[in-house]
C-alpha cells in the first residue's frame, strides 16, 4: 500500500504548462491489540520510522526497535546539550599558530570542546548531530566565541603579545541573520579590535559562487575589518581563478598536504609549488598538521614561516595554553631563505 501511495503522490502532474513531480517517504508503525500502544504513541513512532525514511532516502520504513532506543537516545543528548549550554559548558581550546622567522606567536586557534559533567572533555563530533538536529549548534558556537574573546581579551591586557585570535566560521554561522553585526558587538564587548580577529573559511563557503549571500557576508567581515584566512586549503574545490578574487589574507595548508612529507617525493612538489604560488599570490601561509621535524624542515627550506600542529601545541584548555604561551621562547629560528 505504501508503495501503491508513493507511486500515486509522485505521478507528473501538469500545471501552468510545466511538468512537476514531487516525492514523498513513509514510516510506518505497527499497532499489536494489547501492545501498550495509544494513538499519540503510534503516531510518534511512525514520525520515527518517517525521520529514518528521510536519513536513509529510503521511500519507506518500517519502526524497528533500534529506532526507538536511538531516538531516545538522541532527546537526551539533546537536554544534555541545553543543561550544557545553560551552565556555559562550551568553552574554547586554544592551539597556537607561530611564525618562526620572528620567533612570535602569530595567533591562537580556537576549537571548541565540550567540558561534559560526568563524562569530561568532549570534541565536537560527540554533539555536533544533536546540536544541529535541535538548532543549537548557533548558540554553542556563540558560547565557545564569548569565551574565547573574554580570555584572549584579558592575556592581551595583562601584555601577552599573541598576534590574533582565529575562529572558525561555518557556512550557517553566515547565515544567520545579523551575524557580522553580532560578532562585531561580541568583539566591542570583549574589547578587541577586528584586526586582533582572524575568521577561517572553508574553501566550501568562499568558493559557492552559487550562494551570493555567502560571498557578500564574506566580503562584509573583511569590509568590517576582519582578517579571513582560507582553511584546509587544497582539500575543496578552490580554482586559482577564484582565488584571485578571494577575500582573504592567509591560507591554511590543509595537514593532508603535511603529513608524510619527506617519504613522499610527489607530495614534496605539490606542497612546494603550494607554498611558492601563495608567495607569489602575496598571501600569508600556515601549514596546518606539523608532527615532525622533517615535515618542519621541509617547509621552512621552501619558504613557508607560519605553523601549527602538534609539533608545537595541540590544542589546549585555557590553563594549559597560558603555561604554554609564557614558556614560547621568542627567539627567531634560522630560516633558509
Ligand atoms: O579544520 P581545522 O584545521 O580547523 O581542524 C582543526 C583540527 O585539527 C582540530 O581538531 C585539531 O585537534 C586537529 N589538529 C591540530 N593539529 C594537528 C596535528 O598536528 N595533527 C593532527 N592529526 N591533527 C591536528
Ligand atoms: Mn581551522
Amino acid at each position: 500500500m505504501a508503495s501503491e501511495l508513493i507511486a500515486c503522490i509522485s505521478a507528473p502532474v501538469r500545471a501552468d504548462g510545466h511538468v512537476c513531480q514531487v516525492g514523498a517517504s513513509i514510516g510506518i508503525a505497527r499497532f499489536r491489540p494489547g501492545g501498550g500502544l495509544n494513538a499519540g504513541r503510534l503516531l510518534s513512532h511512525s514520525d520515527i520510522a518517517l525521520y529514518n525514511a528521510k536519513e536513509c532516502g529510503n521511500s519507506t520504513t518500517l519502526l524497528e526497535p533500534e529506532m526507538i532506543r536511538e531516538q531516545e537516545r538522541t532527546k537526551s543528548l539533546i537536554a544534555e546539550v541545553e543543561a550544557g549550554i545553560r551552565n556555559n559548558e562550551f568553552v574554547p581550546y586554544f592551539q597556537p599558530q607561530v611564525d618562526l622567522s620572528s620567533g612570535q606567536i602569530h595567533g591562537l586557534e580556537v576549537l571548541a570542546r565540550w567540558n561534559h559533567p560526568r563524562h569530561g572533555t568532549l570534541p565536537p563530533s560527540t554533539f555536533l548531530e544533536a546540536a544541529i538536529r535541535s538548532n543549537l549548534m548557533g548558540e554553542i558556537d556563540r558560547q565557545v566565541r564569548q569565551n574565547a574573546m573574554r580570555v584572549f581579551s584579558g592575556w592581551l591586557s595583562s601584555g601577552k603579545d599573541l598576534g590574533r585570535l582565529s575562529l572558525n566560521l561555518t557556512a550557517s554561522n553566515l547565515r544567520s541573520s545579523g551575524f557580522v553585526e553580532d560578532l562585531l558587538d561580541e568583539m566591542l564587548t570583549a574589547g578587541l579590535g577586528p584586526g586582533t580577529i582572524q575568521l577561517e573559511l572553508l574553501e566550501s563557503i568562499l568558493f559557492d559562487q552559487s550562494d551570493a549571500f555567502l560571498v557578500r557576508q564574506c566580503q562584509a567581515l573583511r569590509s568590517a575589518g576582519f582578517l579571513l584566512a582560507l582553511d584546509d586549503f587544497g582539500t575543496g574545490h578552490s580554482s586559482i581563478a577564484t582565488l584571485i578574487e578571494a577575500p582573504v589574507s592567509m591560507l591554511k595548508i590543509d595537514r593532508s598536504f603535511v603529513s608524510g612529507l619527506g617519504q613522499n617525493p610527489k607530495l614534496l612538489r605539490v606542497t612546494g609549488s603550494m607554498l611558492a604560488m601563495a608567495g607569489q599570490m602575496g598571501l600569508e601561509v600556515l601549514a596546518e598538521g606539523v608532527e615532525r621535524r622533517e615535515e618542519l624542515e621541509f617547509l621552512v627550506n621552501n619558504g613557508c614561516r607560519l605553523f601549527q600542529g602538534y609539533f608545537f601545541a595541540a590544542p589546549m584548555e585555557e590553563e594549559e595554553a597560558l603555561l604554554w604561551i609564557e614558556n614560547w621562547q621568542k627567539e627567531p629560528v634560522q630560516l633558509a631563505s
